[in-house]
């Protein structure tokens, strides 16, 4: 079982910068402990970040027949972006949206998401635990049990 988790622009910066909102731990905290669980799990975590919306398609394509699932916060994208959308409807895996915040509790500008139109599940909220719960949850929903 193989998994992207593919974060979008600004997720870099995760660590630096309001706190508050997206806590203390780095991109790359999150990634280790993201393949940590994987192992744990039996599932290849690929894990990766762009700022720009072209290599975010370009990734999704690249999941086509061959990624079993796609976790992605695709950052500001989520709110604009009918390109990724377009890709996600493309992609026949197992998709989770995820958001560090809630965006639904936040500037009105975020309750919109082109994201949730494409995708099987939505974890929001839950801080950068949503990454692992994303994770932990992944191999019931490719594999149910009877
Ligand atoms: O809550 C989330 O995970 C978001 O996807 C994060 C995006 C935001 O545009 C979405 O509405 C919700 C922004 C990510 C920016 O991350 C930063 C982290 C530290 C410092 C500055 C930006």
């Amino acid at each position: 079982m193989k998994t992207f988790v593919i974060n979008g622009p600004n997720l870099n910066l995760l660590g630096t910068r309001e706190p508050e909102i997206y806590g203390s731990d780095t991109l790359e905290d999150i990634a280790k402990r993201c393949q940590k669980l994987g192992k744990q799990h039996g599932i290849e975590v690929e894990f990766r970040q762009s700022n720009h919306e072209g290599t975010i398609v370009d990734w999704i394509q690249e999941a086509i027949n061959k990624i079993d699932a796609i976790i992605l916060n695709a950052g500001a994208y989520t709110h604009t972006s009918v390109a990724i959308h377009d890709a996600l409807r493309a992609y026949s895996g197992y998709k989770i949206e995820l958001h560090i915040s809630n965006p639904h509790l936040r500037e009105t500008f975020r309750h919109i998401s082109y994201v949730s139109p494409a995708s099987d599940a939505v974890i929001a909220g839950l801080g950068v635990n949503g990454y692992e719960l994303a994770l932990d949850i992944l191999p019931d929903l490719l594999n149910p049990r009877k």
